[in-house]
């Protein structure tokens, strides 16, 4: 039976800080409309995507940041948006800020559900890496202070069965770090889906910052070739308050190649058929992983975090 599904990237342009969530849902179902209208099954929307994108801003009061959270989804303005993708029988991945209170904690995520065209949420996922700084930095335009207001995500990365295959989500930063994406190549993942907010001076070295652009794809191309799965990547973007963000939401097969890509800063709808048995021939040859994996030369991965002194030699090198 052919596995083949239309899915779409559904860019945002720049969500102003006065916005209300009323007012970005609607954008949300001018864009589930126009899914329906091409027969889009699945939607991947942005980042944190209910909202303006508030870790550029150091707050201190609580009852301020707390207003750009979201308690258990859907709440009272996200649910037109799940009972309009149930009507039309179309799935989406929603990024959020997830807050709740645990044994008298506040907890504060990054998070990602992904919801099933019968309105289910059949997977949840909280941001691992979380870049910038928990404290403000001088002399710096924009802040970004994910360390400040998010958890690192304490989920791991799950894969779950979605579309008739199996999915995963990201979340913005993790699309650069390979292991995110190996662990769910790991279960053999056949999309892996992710929003994202990048500010085009996030480096805060311009040689970095104008390969914003070709670092986004060279990540995203890098993960899906060497897990052989496809990824959509779909941008918040524009001049928000006044930060520019990247744009170039796309869709890439399990070849690495870019098979749909936005054109414009704004809100846009990027669609492409997408075939979940693509990745096989690669998982059955180059990345048979079962056959090729040595594991036992990999342990460094999981008992160091930062670089660190040098492993010794290996006895029997030839070299001692
Ligand atoms: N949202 C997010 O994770 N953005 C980062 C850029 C910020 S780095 C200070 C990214 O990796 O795109």
């Amino acid at each position: 039976m052919s596995r083949k599904r239309v899915v779409a990237a559904a860019q945002m342009g720049p969500i102003a800080r006065s916005e209300s969530r009323e007012q970005v849902v609607r954008r949300l179902l001018a864009l589930l409309a126009e899914a329906k209208g091409k027969g889009v099954e699945f939607i991947t929307f942005p980042e944190l995507a209910l909202t303006t994108f508030f870790p550029r801003w150091m707050m201190e009061d609580e009852a301020e940041l707390d207003s750009f959270y979201e308690g258990k989804l859907p709440g009272p303005a996200a649910a037109p948006l799940f009972e309009a993708a149930k009507a039309a029988g179309i799935g989406f991945y929603l990024g959020y800020a997830e807050r709740f209170v645990e044994a008298g904690r506040v907890r504060r995520f990054n998070a990602a559900i992904t919801v099933a065209p019968s309105g289910e949420i059949v997977g949840k996922y909280r941001k691992v890496h979380l870049p910038g700084h928990a404290e403000p930095q001088p002399d710096r335009a924009f802040q970004h202070l994910e360390k400040r207001y998010f958890e690192p995500g304490d989920l791991g990365f799950p894969v779950f069965e979605a579309l008739g295959g199996r999915v995963g989500m990201l979340i913005c930063n993790d699309r650069r770090w390979p292991e995110a994406y190996r662990v769910m190549g790991l279960q053999d993942v056949e999309l892996v889906c992710l929003g994202y907010n990048t500010p085009l001076d996030h480096a805060g070295h311009e040689p970095i910052n104008v390969l914003t652009g070709f670092h986004n794809a060279l990540s995203m191309q890098a993960g899906a070739y060497q897990n052989a799965s496809w990824v959509i990547g779909t941008a918040k973007c524009g001049r928000e308050e006044g930060s520019l963000m990247l744009a170039d939401s796309m869709i890439i097969a399990p070849s690495g190649e870019i098979v749909a890509k936005a054109t414009t800063m704004e809100d846009e709808l990027v669609t492409a058929t997408i075939d979940l048995d693509m990745g096989r021939p690669y998982k059955e040859t180059f990345f048979d992983f079962a056959r090729h994996r040595e594991p036992a030369s990999y342990r460094l991965l999981t008992e160091r975090k930062g670089a660190g002194d040098m492993l010794p030699p290996v006895r029997g090198a030839g070299i001692d």
